[in-house]
């Protein structure tokens, strides 16, 4: 009887305890040097937990609504200082008294304050700023690592293979290159530390063959380099032969992913690629010639009816991913469960805005056999969250750019932690 009440009283004490005492948000720079928000929620025992918002320059059109002040005397436009305001007094006055342990709570909690479809009122960056904090100061109270709390049981951490984009093109560089990113995935890797250590060599390798080109090895937004190449074959044929060089199999050990990005096209789609029948033809013909384990983006994020075939066509060799077609939302994702247009989906936190509605969509996929892909966006910094939360959803692969550049390495070296972390911990 006593002991029940001793728990009940500290149950109620550490409840209260958690219960968010301010939101406080700072206009940062992401890795574009563009302003982001950086959001950091206290709570009454002064545990503390922030996180800072990522933002894409590839959007798709159903994406979550990224608020800018677009007052052209700062930052052309770019400032975020009214979703920043957002966070400190309409937010913050809903959210005062919640318990950072009550994530659906409180997500659930900013979606009926915006009131809006696509979160386009308070700004889906002020939104998920909080969100992802939130997360953060739950782990602070919990005394874990972020992962473990988002996913107490160890048997469902995975650690994920890296997607490592090693050559920039479409709108991440200015070279003429059509499709977005050229990358590999180490795939026959034994660990992360390995598969981080093969694509690393790869890249110097990589840098090597362009320097003895002459050509720049200047990266582009995402750490992969961008040179001015004739074709997206060319870029291929460097890969491969980077992989090679670096004493790796292709195929057998290391594999090439490409996203295509093709909803941003419109602007430069050359006149051989103007259908979804000439796109499939060449995807066909790419996957043939080179070891293409992976196509993101094939196709436009409207072409519903072509990625069916698309699908049809490659996807029981390889792997067709979502990624502007979802924006990570499940109502768009169980269109294409019914309509089967893909089988993996990227999943980006900003694209939806919300930590919960991401782990929703990321149970959908899996219910369904989609592979769900952890994604950064081209627009980073210096937060990790994505990496935990590869871990705690056991997603097989993770994409961060090239193994270069702080913000895309952080993350990586985040999950180099965690694997010694579960290594030491569950051995
Ligand atoms: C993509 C992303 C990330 P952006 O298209 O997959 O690589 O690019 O963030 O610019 O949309
Ligand atoms: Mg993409």
């Amino acid at each position: 009887m006593l002991q029940t009440k001793r728990f009940c009283i500290t149950k109620r004490v550490s409840s209260i305890l958690s219960q968010i005492t301010s939101c406080h948000a700072l206009e940062i720079l992401d890795s574009r040097g563009r302003p982001t928000l950086k959001v950091i929620v206290t709570t009454e025992g002064g545990h503390v937990g922030s996180a800072c918002v990522p933002s894409g320059v590839s959007t798709g059109a159903k994406e979550a609504f990224e608020l800018r002040d677009l007052d052209p005397r700062r930052f052309q436009g770019h400032g975020v200082l009214k979703a920043k305001h957002h966070v400190e007094h309409d937010i913050y006055r809903r959210l005062k008294g919640f318990s950072v342990c009550d994530q659906q709570g409180i997500d659930q909690a900013m979606i009926e304050l915006d009131g809006t479809p696509n979160k386009r009122r308070l700004g889906a960056n002020a939104i998920l700023g909080v969100s992802l904090a939130v997360a953060h100061a739950a782990a602070a109270v919990s005394g874990k690592p972020l992962f473990a709390s988002l996913t107490p049981n160890p048997a469902s951490w995975s650690i994920p293979k890296p997607l490592m984009n090693l050559i920039n093109g479409g709108m991440h560089a200015n070279n003429g290159l059509l499709f977005q990113e050229f990358m590999i995935l180490p795939h026959k890797a034994p660990s992360f530390r390995e598969a981080l250590r093969w694509g690393s060599e790869v890249y110097h390798t990589l840098k090597i063959i362009l320097k003895d080109r002459n050509l720049p090895i200047s990266v582009g937004d995402e750490g992969g380099v961008a040179p001015p190449l004739q074709s997206d074959r060319e870029a291929l044929h460097l890969l491969l032969q980077a992989i090679e060089q670096a004493g790796y199999q292709p195929q057998d050990e290391i594999s090439i992913a490409l996203d295509v990005a093709a909803s941003s096209w419109t602007t430069h789609a050359p006149s051989n690629l103007a259908t979804s029948e000439q796109i499939i033809q060449h995807l066909a013909e790419l996957t043939q010639e080179f070891p293409i384990i992976s196509i993101e983006d094939g196709l436009d994020e409207e072409d519903w009816a072509g990625w069916t075939r698309l699908t049809q066509h490659l996807g029981n060799t390889i792997q067709i991913v979502g990624d502007d077609l979802f924006a990570t939302q499940t109502q768009w994702l169980k269109k294409g469960i019914q309509e089967r247009v893909a089988n993996a989906i990227l999943i980006k936190v900003n694209q939806v805005g919300t930590l919960s509605e991401t782990i929703g969509t990321v149970k959908l996929a899996k219910a369904h056999q989609l592979t769900p892909i952890i994604s950064h966006r081209s627009g980073e910094t210096e937060d990790t969250t994505i990496a935990d939360l590869a871990v705690a959803l056991g997603a097989p692969q993770v994409k961060m750019g090239a193994p270069c550049r702080s913000e895309r390495v952080c993350k990586y070296n985040r999950l180099l932690e965690i694997e010694a972390w579960v290594q030491r911990t569950l051995s």
